[in-house]
Order: structure tokens, then C-alpha cells, then sequence
């Protein structure tokens, strides 16, 4: 669309126009699992690929269990992931131990696959604190609500680490919704200014709740926002494990070389609601456009590829799902024996030094505690 209004040497709206389209979504694997793109094919052995897959489907049987026990009121907080499972779980792949991972709320699964024991991860959908306390060694903090706010702490712990001379890189999640905070314009220009060694992964799901990414904003893409930072941006298949692990694993390397942080925009889409509490997605969204989506499946596109290589099959898939299962079962009992919460525990948690206007409040509930 070229400019309505006069054309006085230059037109800027043929510029934005130019630099829209330069931003092409990246696919190695078709809806079929065909190689689509060998050039962006990742250099992963069979066993990386299985594992990759293992964790895909694993962690889709932890989405629907999680599901189900929020309906027996067994679970409290939880954003459904199914869906999102090649931009959660291939993004997490191609990083390593000592990178630092910042979450949103639908993050809990990268968590989990970073090192985050899974009956923590329970606790912290009861709201218990210790769900919260993450173990030494662990590189990831509890996930953000506040939408955007983690991409300014990404950018903050990047820098850090590049002011240690650590060859890591901090990495975080965050919405279609939560590319539009200021917070995430500061978070990638900051990051941008001082080459930290940030990785921003947009995973854009359509909706931020139920509003479309349409009204969200004017810009084409997601990923061309990167531009006004000054930084790569890249839009890639999020329904494609393959290449959401290319994408980010250039991106890590970028980082560790010195070369600064990189923006991706995962296409991808939340099968399920928003969250469990009470949210009703056909409200919003027409069963065409979810059937249209649910044909795009990360797992049914990654399982043709592995069995045209003859290196998955049922009988694997089923280990994988029974061992999900017998995990799920054991990391909730032990989520069942955590100490009851107390009143206390959340003062103590929360300060340091009391306030004196608490202290008062605290003496009280611990001598009621103690009988
Ligand atoms: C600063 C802030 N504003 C509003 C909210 C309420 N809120 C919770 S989730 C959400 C939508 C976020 O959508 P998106 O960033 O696209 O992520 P998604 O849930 O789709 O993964 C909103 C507005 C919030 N948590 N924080």
C-alpha cells in the first residue's frame, strides 16, 4: 500500500512497507513433518531429537493432568501450555545449565526442563512459597505475572553476566499481550545499547486473553520491533520445534560472541484457555480458527518427521506418557506433604526486618500457631 498523501522525495509509508515485509516467518518443518528448509536444519543427533520429543509429550500429559487436578481442586494457578510445547520446550533446548531463564506465568514447563523439580512447580500453582524457594544451581526465577516486567530483568541479569565475563545468556518469555508494555520496548532497547546477552522470545499465541493480536498493534510483525532496537528480530514457526531451536540457538551464540541480544516471535497458539480461572476462549475465538491451529500441532508435525526417520514410534511414545504419569503421581504426594502454609511463613518470606506495624500482627498469629 503505497502513501495516499503527496509524495515529497521520499514515502514512508513504502519504507515501513519494505521493512514489514522483510520479516518472513522461518519454518524447517512443514505441517506434514517435510523438511522444508535444510539450510535452518539444526544440527541435532537422533538421540537429541528423540529426547526433544520426549519432553514435548511429556509435557503435553502434564498439561492435561495439571488441567484436571485445577478442576479437583487440587492445583491452584495455571495457564493451559498445551500447543505452545515446540516454543517453550525447543527454545529450551538449545540452551545450556548456566543460562538464566526469566518466566511468565504459561513458563512453568521451561522451568521444569531447566532443572525446577516438578512438585515445586505444584506448589507454586498452590501459591505455597516453597514452590518459590528455587533450588541452588537452578537458573531460572519464579515466573512474572506482571506482564513485560521480566524483560527488564532479563536485560538486567544479560548485562550482569556479561560484566562477569560468564559465557551464558539470560532468556525470557513473554506474550503477544506483553510485547506491547513499555517495559518490553525499554527491556530490548536497554539490552540492545549495551550488547547484553539476552535472548527475548515473543510467543505469540494470537491472544492476550481474549484480545486478538490484530488489535494489539499496527505493526505486521512482532518481530520487527527489534528494528527500532537496534537488534536482530526474527519470526519463526513456533508450532516447528526445529526451528524455534535454530532460531534461538543462533541467537545464543550471537550473545555469547560478544554480538549482543536478539528479539524472536514465536507464531504459535494456546490450545486451551487463558488460564483455569474461568476463562471461556469460544468467546472469542471462531472453532475454525482453532481447528485451523490444532492442524499446525507442534507434537503430530514432529512425530511424522521422527517416524519418516524411523527413530519414534507408539511403543516409545507410550514410555514416555506412562513415565509422565508415574512422575505426576509422585511429585503431588510429595506437593501433598509439604508443610501446611502459615500465616507467618508469608511475613517471614516477605521481610527481612519486620515492619513494626507488623510486628504486632506477627506476635499475634504465632502464638495462635503454636497451639
Ligand atoms: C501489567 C499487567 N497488566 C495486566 C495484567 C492482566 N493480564 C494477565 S494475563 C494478560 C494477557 C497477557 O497476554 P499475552 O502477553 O499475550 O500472554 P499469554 O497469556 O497469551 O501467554 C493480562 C492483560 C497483568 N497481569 N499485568
Amino acid at each position: 500500500m503505497a502513501s495516499k498523501t503527496k509524495n515529497q522525495g521520499f514515502d514512508a509509508m513504502k519504507q515501513l512497507e519494505q521493512i514489514s515485509e522483510q520479516f518472513q516467518t522461518i519454518q524447517v518443518l512443514n505441517e506434514e513433518g517435510e523438511v522444508v528448509n535444510e539450510a535452518a536444519m539444526p544440527d541435532l543427533t537422533d538421540e537429541q531429537l528423540q529426547e526433544l520429543m520426549s519432553r514435548m509429550v511429556y509435557t503435553r500429559i502434564l498439561d492435561q493432568r495439571s488441567i484436571s487436578l485445577n478442576r479437583q481442586g487440587r492445583l491452584g494457578f495455571y495457564a493451559p501450555t498445551a500447543g505452545q510445547e515446540a516454543s517453550q520446550l525447543a527454545s529450551q533446548y538449545a540452551l545450556e545449565k548456566e543460562d538464566f531463564i526469566l518466566p511468565g506465568y504459561r513458563d512453568v514447563p521451561q522451568m521444569i526442563w531447566h532443572g525446577l523439580p516438578l512438585y515445586q512447580a505444584f506448589l507454586f500453582s498452590r501459591g505455597h512459597f516453597h514452590g518459590n524457594q528455587i533450588p541452588e544451581g537452578v537458573n531460572v526465577i519464579s515466573p512474572q505475572i506482571i506482564i513485560g516486567a521480566q524483560i527488564i530483568q532479563a536485560a538486567g541479569v544479560a548485562l550482569g553476566m556479561k560484566k562477569r565475563g560468564a559465557k551464558s545468556v539470560a532468556i525470557t518469555y513473554t506474550g503477544d499481550g506483553g510485547a506491547s508494555q513499555g517495559d518490553f520496548y525499554e527491556g530490548i532497547n536497554f539490552a540492545g545499547a549495551f550488547k547484553a546477552p539476552a535472548i527475548f522470545v515473543v510467543q505469540n499465541n494470537r491472544f492476550a486473553i481474549s484480545t486478538p493480536v490484530e488489535k494489539q498493534s499496527a505493526a505486521k510483525t512482532i518481530a520487527q520491533k527489534a528494528v527500532a532496537a537496534g537488534i536482530p528480530g526474527i519470526q519463526v514457526d513456533g508450532m516447528d520445534p526445529l526451528a524455534v531451536y535454530s532460531a534461538v540457538k543462533q541467537a545464543r551464540e550471537r550473545a555469547i560472541n560478544g554480538e549482543g541480544p536478539t528479539l524472536i516471535e514465536t507464531l504459535t497458539y494456546r490450545y486451551g484457555p487463558h488460564t483455569m480461572a474461568g476463562d471461556d476462549p469460544t468467546r472469542y475465538r471462531t472453532s475454525d480458527l482453532d481447528n485451523e491451529w490444532e492442524k499446525k500441532d507442534p507434537l503430530v508435525r514432529f512425530r511424522k518427521f521422527l517416524e519418516k526417520k524411523g527413530i519414534w514410534n507408539e511403543e516409545k511414545e507410550n514410555e514416555v506418557i506412562e513415565k509422565a504419569k508415574e512422575d505426576i503421581k509422585e511429585a503431588i504426594k510429595k506437593a501433598d506433604e509439604a508443610p501446611k502454609q502459615k500465616v507467618t511463613d508469608l511475613m517471614e518470606n516477605m521481610y527481612e526486618q519486620m515492619p513494626q506495624n507488623l510486628e504486632e500482627q506477627y506476635a499475634i498469629y504465632k502464638e495462635k500457631e503454636s497451639k
